[in-house]
């Protein structure tokens, strides 16, 4: 936590760049999106200032309320933004850190060694966006206080009071500007995720979250010594260690401080995620490859050298060795670059070697100091190894298959449209009512795979058993993608993949193995949003020869209360698909012009959560899966009703 600082550092540190008009018209550029997860990042931004005052190394506490009304108060007990006169802007400090856009430490070359932030704009940008905002300041036992509207200042800062001197801190409190965003409504869970998240990256550090908007408040705090090796006990909480230590490597170099703390589980997968600053970075970058390196590098060395591996072995691979490897890679580093499309990518050169060189060394003197822990990776590689062999050859058979032609799964009652734009593929639970969904079907643009039953657990498999499965093999030849490292989604023959299953617990579970499949082998299918979720209908309601069908208890009320409650009603609880003939599964589930659809969509942000998600809800521990419901609604949105 404690990095170095800049002892000068004070009013006249922080430089000045542009006006804020430029955020509130173009928000996205600076925020990212005004959707909830804009609404969100304001959040972060702030919180992000305090936590970079607890890198420094003088804050321990962090305090986020969000209060009745949906404005968010931030507290910290950190050294208090400098009140004093900024000389180049003849304004104090804070007032520049609010007012103006770009203003920072870490622009200026001043204060702090790191910095997180999404675009490093903060509190100007927060400021902006918001309806108003007030900071108040602890600070040589004094309060002072300030307060802005869409980012102007309403008074110039004041005193307001006294305290004593050992008091310090920041506290800010904004209501987002609901004619910017399209929500104003801030998600408990959401917010939640991601401060456990930050709590967990800088360890010492208690973040406390309060919903104040409800009569019984909700509290929760979260606080780490254990920093990033507490993170990986958490994520591997849905599954079985398979051992008992978290490995952790730390150390400085080339002015990169590193961080990595390892742990393997008994699934198949990779649980890796990668941080600069505190900020999650999905698409690695130079960091996360000498990671990678160090730890290929390292246990081959080891596995030789023990002749658990012989010279005529083939050599490990990095695959191999992150088969159940949960991980974290958390660097620190002063003037991160961020390539790639998205920007999500660490670019600086330097930090692939200060990785590279810090888990290599460090995890060397592990394993040659714990060999049965060493042991148990190196054989559980080994048989990935293995198993890896056994599947590409699993796999080049289904691959060849859609090269030869005319190969399609029989089961598959293909659509006549050759053009994938305009083609949706049903993947049906179990044979009836794919039968039904058949006859239902519009030919030419609508095909149907019936699945027999509950489709293989791929969390619970290996590759080479998940390729031998009949019904995993059907899916893979419709969709013509081919996975993993084969996928090429421009080969996809269809751009709905819907899943329709029962609308009961059965169907559900089923659904649920379906797009852990599909996110696990597949995770473009979800990513560019081509994977739906099919809603029959629970309640179908008949009165004088008219029909209405319901899709909820709620709204089954709202029909009985409209056209009223007696004997003439005739009320259906539908409890499967197969109770419904062709005609009602069309106009209730199939039609595009009357259907629901429901977009399956994955937060980038909130992976980490996303594959504990699938593992617990997957996995042996049956507590866990109680939360699938709440899961459910989290990573599926409403498309069109
Ligand atoms: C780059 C800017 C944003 N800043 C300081 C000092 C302390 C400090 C901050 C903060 C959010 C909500 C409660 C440095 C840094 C401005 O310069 S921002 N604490 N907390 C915060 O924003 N919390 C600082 C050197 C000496 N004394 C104070």
């Amino acid at each position: 936590m404690s990095q170095e600082v800049n002892q000068e550092y004070g009013a006249d540190q922080i430089q000045i760049l542009e006006g804020l008009e430029a955020v509130r018209k173009r928000p996205g550029m600076y925020i990212g999106s005004t959707s909830e997860r804009g609404l969100h990042h304001l959040v972060y931004e702030i919180v992000d200032n305090a936590v970079d005052e607890a890198l420094a190394g003088f804050c321990k506490n962090i305090k986020v309320t969000i209060n009745p009304g949906n404005s968010i108060t931030v507290e910290d007990d950190g050294r208090g933004i400098p009140t004093g006169i900024n000389s180049k802007a003849g304004i104090p400090a804070v007032e520049v850190v609010f007012t103006v856009l770009h203003a920072g430490g870490k622009f200026g070359g001043g204060g702090y060694k790191v910095s997180g932030g999404l675009h490093g704009v903060g509190a100007s940008v927060v400021n902006a966006l918001s309806y108003w905002l007030e900071v108040e300041i602890k600070r040589d036992g004094k309060i002072y206080k300030q307060r802005y509207e869409r980012g102007k200042t309403i008074y110039s800062l004041k005193e307001v009071g006294s305290c004593p001197i050992e008091e310090t801190g920041t506290k800010v409190t904004f209501l987002p500007d609901d004619t910017i965003f399209e929500t104003s409504v801030y998600d408990y869970n959401t917010l939640k995720t991601r401060l456990r998240e930050t709590a967990f990256l800088t360890k010492g550090l208690r973040i406390t979250l309060i919903d104040t908007r409800e009569e019984e408040p909700v509290e929760k705090s979260f606080h780490y010594e254990g920093g990033i090796k507490e993170f990986v006990t958490y994520l591997n909480r849905g599954n079985e260690a398979l051992y008992h230590d978290v490995i952790y490597c730390e150390g400085t170099v080339n002015n990169v401080y590193v961080e990595v703390a390892l742990q393997h589980n008994d699934s198949f997968n990779d649980s890796s995620y990668s941080f600069v600053n505190n900020i999650i970075t999905p698409e690695g970058g130079t960091h996360v490859s000498g990671f990678r390196n160090a730890i290929t590098k390292t246990f081959n060395n080891y596995a030789k050298e023990a002749k658990i591996l012989k010279d005529s072995d083939n050599p490990l691979t990095g695959d191999d060795i992150r088969e159940g490897l949960t991980a974290i890679i958390s660097v620190k580093i002063e003037e991160p670059q961020f390539e790639g499309q998205t920007k999500q990518k660490l670019g600086n050169s330097e930090a692939r070697g200060a990785v590279d060189s810090i888990v290599s060394e460090q995890l060397t003197y592990y394993l040659e100091q714990h060999p049965q822990v060493a042991k148990i990776i190196c054989e559980k590689s080994l048989l990935a190894q293995r198993a890896r062999e056994a599947a590409r050859k699993a796999r080049e058979l289904t691959r060849k298959k859609p090269l030869e032609g005319g190969s399609l799964p029989g089961k598959l009652a293909d659509c006549s449209d050759k053009n994938p734009e305009n083609c949706e593929i049903f993947i049906v639970e179990g044979d009836s009512a794919g039968g039904s969904a058949k006859t239902a079907r519009s030919r030419a643009t609508q095909a149907i795979l019936p699945l027999r039953g509950k489709i293989l657990n791929v969390e619970k498999a290996r590759e080479d058993r998940i390729y031998a499965n009949a019904e995993i093999k059907a899916m893979i030849t419709a969709f013509g993608t081919g996975i993993r490292d084969d996928f090429d989604i421009t080969k996809l023959r269809y751009h709905k993949i819907i899943i329709m299953t029962d609308a009961d617990v059965d169907g559900a579970h089923i659904a649920t193995l379906m797009l852990t499949f599909l996110y696990r082998f597949m995770p473009e299918l979800i990513k560019q949003g081509y994977v739906y979720l099919a809603t029959p209908p629970l309640y179908k309601l008949e009165k004088n020869k008219k029909v209405w069908y319901a899709y909820s208890d709620e709204e089954l009320n709202r029909i009985l209360t409209e056209v009223g409650r007696d004997s003439n009603n005739k009320i259906q609880r539908y409890k499967g698909l197969g109770e419904m003939d062709a005609e009602q599964l069309w106009e209730t589930t199939m039609d595009p012009d009357r259907r629901i659809l429901k977009r399956v969509m994955i937060d980038e942000e909130n992976a980490s959560e996303i594959n504990v998600t699938f593992s617990t809800l997957m996995g042996d521990e049956v507590e866990p899966r109680r939360e699938f419901i709440e899961a459910n609604a989290k990573y599926v949105q409403n498309l069109d009703i």
